[in-house]
């Protein structure tokens, strides 16, 4: 199976990268989706050295809808936390620009929001004069592939003791990540087995990242794309890419976190021919992608939502909340979203309905399931 299986389906999610060349937009990305100013954005390559680190609540309707109908005192969303990474160019890997500190930083994601230039404008320096934005991937995947290879030389100059067995499976792995790097193959795409999974983890490689493509266009091509979105439509589709890149437009999403209410927001949105924003574009690729999904706690007081790995069972789910809730568990009274909605948030209804079941530990929780925990405590 594919390392990005295992990703997929053993993964976690700590934080998102925004990565890409310098200059391209990424802080100004970055700001417009944490609505903050914590990082520079300016003309000019390298603006941002050190990474910035903000977090963002994943908007989500489901929860804006039961939070309407149960007219609950407070709503808690999910959070996400972005990072906003500085630009790599060619020669990274060998210290070239910034180097390799911004390689760790990348090291330490768990998915990589690959950034790229698909506007025009003269006025803003690009690093090689033209606009190409599959040129421009390649580059940083380039890097990404030389970084990878770099540190699996270190373990394949290890010393190899025959007796130890984690020892030769990790050099056997690397040897074969190695060859596929050496061809192209991110480490993502290298066949990977069940038992191998744990030790091709540990060697924490950049290029086994899930990656989203995100194009960064002008207001006017937000809604349709433009011929360079094209271009990063068909490399990725030719490179087997799980999704279909995003095309956001970093001025827009700018604009729309000044915006106060929601409102102003759909408006604003609707003059560009757009139903949602560059965020949830974001966001419900990284759901995808991560394997991730959520379920919801409702009550009149508060409605909130909580995230789980696809297949999570209801102790386990439970234990997101708190971990007394995961030792306690007796049941878990689940209603599923649209009967949720169909009964306009009433669980007697629910209940007299025949549509609130009693689960016990083992359910496997379905997205958009509402919870009502029972346990000892
Ligand atoms: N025309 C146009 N300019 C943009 C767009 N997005 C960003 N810019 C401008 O491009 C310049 C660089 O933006 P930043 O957000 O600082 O770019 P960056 O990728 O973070 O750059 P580094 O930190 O140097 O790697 C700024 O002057 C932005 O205003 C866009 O969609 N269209
Ligand atoms: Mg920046």
């Amino acid at each position: 199976m594919k390392a990005s299986h295992f990703i997929k389906t053993r993964g976690s999610c700590k934080s998102v990268g925004i990565v890409g060349l310098p200059n391209i937009g990424k802080s100004t990305l970055f700001n417009a989706l944490t609505s903050s100013n914590a990082a520079m954005a300016a003309n000019f390559p390298f603006c941002t050295i050190d990474p910035n680190v903000g977090k963002v609540f994943v908007p989500d309707e489901r929860l804006d809808l039961i939070s309407d109908l149960l007219k609950t005192k407070s709503k808690v969303g999910t959070q996400l936390e972005f990072v906003d990474i500085a630009g790599l160019v060619k020669g990274a890997s060998d210290g070239e620009g910034l180097g390799n500190k911004f390689l760790g930083n990348i090291r330490q994601v768990s998915l990589i929001v690959h950034l790229v230039r698909c506007f025009e404008d003269k006025d803003i320096t690009h690093v090689s004069d033209q606009i190409d934005p599959v040129r421009d991937i390649e580059t940083i995947e380039t890097e990404l592939i030389l970084a990878d290879l770099q540190s699996l030389e270190k373990v394949l100059s290890e010393k190899k003791k025959q007796s130890n067995p984690e020892i030769q499976l990790k050099h056997e792995i690397a040897k074969r990540v190695s060859e596929a790097l050496s061809s192209g193959i991110p480490a993502r795409d290298v066949e990977i087995s069940e038992n191998e999974w744990p030790t091709f983890q540990a060697l924490h490689l950049l290029t086994s990242k899930p990656t989203i493509y995100t194009c960064n266009v002008p207001e006017s091509d937000a809604s349709a794309g433009n011929k360079y979105t094209e271009m990063v439509k068909e490399f990725s589709s030719k490179r087997g890419l799980e999704i279909d890149p995003v095309v956001v437009s970093a001025k827009i999403e700018a604009e729309l976190a000044n915006l106060e209410s929601e409102e102003m927001k759909k408006e604003f949105l609707q003059l560009y021919d757009l139903s949602s924003n560059g965020l949830s574009k974001v966001i419900n690729g990284a759901y995808k992608l991560l394997g991730l999904q959520s379920y919801y706690t409702a009550s009149e007081n508060e409605c909130r939502a909580w995230t789980i790995p696809v297949g999570t069972k209801a102790r386990q789910a439970a234990g997101v909340i708190h971990t007394d809730f995961e030792k306690g568990f007796i049941k878990a009274d689940t209603i599923a979203y649209v009967d949720f909605v169909d009964c306009k948030g009433d669980e007697k209804s629910a209940k007299d309905r025949g549509k609130q079941r009693s689960e016990g530990p083992n359910y496997v929780v379905n997205d958009g399931d509402v919870m009502f925990f029972k346990f000892s405590g």
